[in-house]
C-alpha cells in the first residue's frame, strides 16, 4: 500500500486522502511520510524519539512506569485564542465572538508559512476516530503533523489506527487536520539547523478553521488544543458546525454516570469553561454513603437523538488531557490513579527522585525541584514549580471509575445538563431552569473568571456562553437558535438544565462551598429533581433547593454560608441586566427571539 513514501501517492486505499497527503507533502516538503497505525509499538517509538531528541525525559520507572515529562517553550503553553480563526465565507457566519478571516486569504497566508516548513522532518499521517470506531455518533479525522509529541498524544486521546482506515474505505469522508510546529530543520536558503527540544514558531501562530470545507490548518504551536487537532478544533469548532447542519450537539461537556443507593442510574453532562472543574466532577468520589459517580468523559460530549427522542451522548475522546496543578489524592483520587503509569506530563516540575510534581499535589512542599523551565526550585524561590496550565495525558481506560459503557457506540441517555463557571458572587450554588428555553437563556448569559488554560489575563469576568466562547465554530446567536430548536424538536424528553457555581466567595475572598467531592450533594439534588422528588423554591433566576432539600449530613459549613450559597442576589442580578442587554446587542437581528423574550421575562421577575 505504501508505494511512494515521499509523495504519498498511494499511502492508503482512500484516493481523496492520498491526494491530500501528496498536496501537503509537496507544500511542506518533509523528508519522509509515515502512516501511523496507533499500535503500542508505535507509541513506544514516539516516546523514545522524543527522549532521544531531548523533547522529553523518562520518569523514574519505579515511580511512574513508562511515563515521560515534557517541557514546552515558555512561549507555547496554552491555547492561543487571539490566533484562532473561524474562516467561514462571510464574517457574519463566524459572528462577533470569533476572529474571522476570509478563507482564501487565510489559506494564502498559511501556504506561505507551510512552504517547506517540514524540511528535515517526518510527516506523520494520523487516521483517527472521534468516538468508538464505527459508532453512528462518531466521526473520522486525519491529522497530518510533523510532531512526534502530537502523534503520541493523539494515540492516547483518540482512536488511531488501521481500523479507522477500514471504516474510511475508498470513499469515506474525513475532516482534514493539518498541523506543523513551524520549525523546519533546513531553511529556505538551504542552511541546516539543529532541532530544539520544543520546536515551534516563536513569531507566528495560526489556528484556522474552515467550516465550509471542514478543514483545520494549524501552524506554529505544539501545545494542547492548538496541536492535538481532534480535540477543540475538530470535536468542538468543526463538529459544532456539523452538529447544526445535521441536528445534533457538540459540546464542551463532561459526561458522568450517577447511581443512587437503590441502583437507579442517571447520566449527566456539564459544561464548565476551561479549568473550571469538569475533570474533577467527572471522576468525583461522593461523600454521601451509597452514591456512586462513574466517568464517561471529562471534556467533550457529542449528543444525538435516539429512536426514543432522547439525547444520547458519547465521549468522542479516548483519554484525558487534564490540568495538573490542583490535582491531588485529596481533590481527585481517581485522576491520580490514572496517572500512576503510561502517561505524558507536560510542563510539570521534576523531583529529585525522577518523579513529577505540581502545585497542591502533596500537602508538603518538596525541598527541591527542577521547575518546568528547567531551573532549580526551592519553596522560598517565589515561583510556581509547574506552569498553571501544566497538563497530563492519560488513557481513559486507566481511570478506576470509568463507566463500563463509556465506549458504547449508542451513547448514554442524558437526564440533566449543567452549566457553571467561576463566579465569586451573585450566582447561587445551584439553580434549576424553568424549562429548556429558560435553560438555554441561563447558558447564554453564563459568565466565568478567566483561567490559565488560555493565553491572556487570568481572573477577569467574561461571558462564556455554554462554556463554548472559544470553541463555537459559527455565529454564537445561530448556535443559541440551534439549542432552542433542539428543545422544540424533542420537548419534554430533553434533559433538564441546571446552573451551578462551586466558586462563590465570602467577603474575605474564601470559597463558601467546599467543592470537589462535596459537589455530590448538589448532584444528588439534581438526580432527585430529575426523578420528580426533591423540593425547589421559585426565584427570579430559577428554582433553587428548598431549605433541607440539599443533603448536608456530615458536612460542616459556616453558619451563614448555606444561606448565602442558596440565595439569589437580586440586586446583583438587576445590576447585570444592562450588561446582558449590551452583550446580546452585538448579535443584532441574529439574536433568537426566544432569548430576547427570556431576558425580558427575567427583567420583569426582578422588578416584582
Ligand atoms: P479543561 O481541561 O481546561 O477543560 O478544565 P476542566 O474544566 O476539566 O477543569 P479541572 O477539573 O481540571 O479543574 C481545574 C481547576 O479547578 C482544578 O485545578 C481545581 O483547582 C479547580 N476546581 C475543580 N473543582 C473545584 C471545586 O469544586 N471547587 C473549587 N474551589 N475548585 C475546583
Ligand atoms: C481546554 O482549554 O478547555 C482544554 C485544554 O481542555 S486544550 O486541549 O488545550 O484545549
Ligand atoms: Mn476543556
Amino acid at each position: 500500500m505504501r508505494e511512494d513514501m515521499t509523495t504519498g501517492s498511494k499511502i492508503t486505499r482512500n484516493a481523496q486522502l492520498n491526494a491530500w497527503i501528496k498536496e501537503v507533502a509537496a507544500m511542506c516538503l518533509p523528508d519522509n511520510i509515515r502512516l501511523c497505525n496507533g499500535s503500542a509499538d508505535e507509541y513506544q517509538e514516539m516516546l523514545s524519539l522524543m527522549v532521544s531528541g531531548k523533547t522529553a525525559r523518562w520518569l523514574n520507572p519505579e515511580k511512574r512506569p513508562n511515563s515521560i515529562l515534557v517541557w514546552s517553550d515558555p512561549a507555547d503553553v496554552a491555547r492561543v485564542e487571539d490566533r484562532t480563526f473561524i474562516c467561514s465565507p462571510s464574517k457574519d457566519d463566524a459572528g462577533p465572538t470569533n476572529n474571522w478571516a476570509a478563507p482564501e486569504e487565510m489559506k494564502q497566508t498559511m501556504r506561505g508559512l507551510y512552504a517547506g516548513c517540514m524540511r528535515g522532518r517526518t510527516l506523520y499521517v494520523i487516521p483517527f476516530s472521534m468516538g468508538p470506531v464505527g459508532s453512528p455518533i462518531a466521526h473520522i479525522g486525519v491529522e497530518l503533523t510533523d510532531s512526534p509529541y502530537v502523534v503520541a498524544n493523539m494515540i492516547i486521546m483518540t482512536r488511531v489506527g488501521t481500523s479507522v482506515l477500514d471504516v474510511l474505505g475508498e470513499n469515506g469522508e474525513f475532516v482534514r487536520c493539518l498541523h506543523s510546529v513551524g520549525y523546519p530543520l533546513v531553511l529556505a536558503d538551504g542552511t541546516q539547523r539543529a532541532d530544539v527540544s520544543w520546536p515551534c514558531d516563536g513569531k507566528q501562530k495560526y489556528i484556522s478553521h474552515f467550516p465550509e470545507s471542514k478543514e483545520i490548518w494549524s501552524y506554529g504551536s505544539g501545545y494542547g488544543g492548538n496541536a492535538l487537532l481532534g480535540k477543540k478544533c475538530f470535536a468542538l469548532r468543526i463538529a459544532s458546525v456539523m452538529a447544526r447542519e445535521q441536528g445534533w450537539l457538540a459540546e464542551h461537556m463532561l459526561i458522568l454516570k450517577l447511581t443512587n443507593p437503590q441502583n437507579e442510574v442517571r447520566y449527566i453532562c456539564a459544561a464548565f469553561p476551561s479549568a473550571c472543574g469538569k475533570t474533577n466532577l467527572a471522576m468525583l468520589s461522593p461523600t454521601i454513603p451509597g452514591w456512586k459517580v462513574e466517568c464517561v468523559g471529562d471534556d467533550i460530549a457529542w449528543m444525538k437523538f435516539g429512536g426514543d427522542g432522547r439525547l444520547y451522548a458519547i465521549n468522542p475522546e479516548a483519554g484525558f488531557f487534564g490540568v495538573a496543578p490542583g490535582t491531588s489524592d485529596e481533590s481527585n483520587l481517581n485522576a491520580m490513579a490514572c496517572l500512576t503509569r503510561d502517561s505524558i506530563f507536560t510542563n510539570c516540575a521534576l523531583t529529585d527522585d525522577g518523579d513529577v510534581w505540581w502545585e497542591q499535589m502533596t500537602p508538603r512542599l518538596p525541598a527541591h525541584l527542577i521547575d518546568w523551565t528547567a531551573k532549580e526550585w526551592t519553596p522560598d524561590c517565589g515561583r510556581n514549580a509547574a506552569h498553571p496550565n501544566a497538563r497530563f495525558t492519560t488513557p481513559a481506560r486507566q481511570c478506576p471509575v470509568i463507566a463500563p459503557e463509556w465506549e458504547d457506540p449508542q451513547g448514554v441517555p442524558i437526564s440533566a445538563v449543567l452549566f457553571g463557571g467561576r463566579r465569586a458572587g451573585v450566582i447561587p450554588l445551584v439553580t434549576e431552569a424553568f424549562n429548556w428555553r429558560h435553560g438555554t437563556f441561563l447558558g447564554s448569559i453564563m459568565g466565568s473568571e478567566t483561567t490559565a488554560a488560555a493565553a491572556g489575563q487570568v481572573g477577569t469576568l467574561r461571558r462564556d456562553p455554554m462554556a463554548m466562547l472559544p470553541f463555537c465554530g459559527y455565529n454564537m446567536a445561530d448556535y443559541w437558535a440551534h439549542w432552542l430548536g433542539m428543545g422544540e424538536r424533542s420537548g419534554a424528553k430533553m434533559p433538564r438544565i441546571f446552573y451551578v457555581n462551586w466558586f462563590r466567595k465570602d467577603a474575605e475572598g474564601r470559597f463558601l462551598w467546599p467543592g470537589y467531592s462535596e459537589n455530590c450533594r448538589v448532584l444528588k439534588w439534581i438526580f432527585e429533581r430529575c426523578a420528580g422528588q426533591a423540593e425547589a423554591l421559585e426565584t427570579p433566576l430559577g428554582l433553587i433547593p428548598e431549605k433541607g432539600a440539599l443533603d448536608l449530613r456530615g458536612l460542616s459549613l459556616a453558619a451563614d454560608a448555606l444561606d448565602e450559597l442558596l440565595s439569589v442576589d437580586i440586586d446583583g442580578c438587576r445590576m447585570e441586566l444592562p450588561s446582558i442587554e449590551q452583550y446580546y446587542q452585538q448579535f443584532g437581528s441574529r439574536l433568537p427571539e426566544g432569548l430576547r423574550h427570556e431576558l425580558k421575562e427575567f427583567g420583569k421577575r426582578l422588578q416584582s
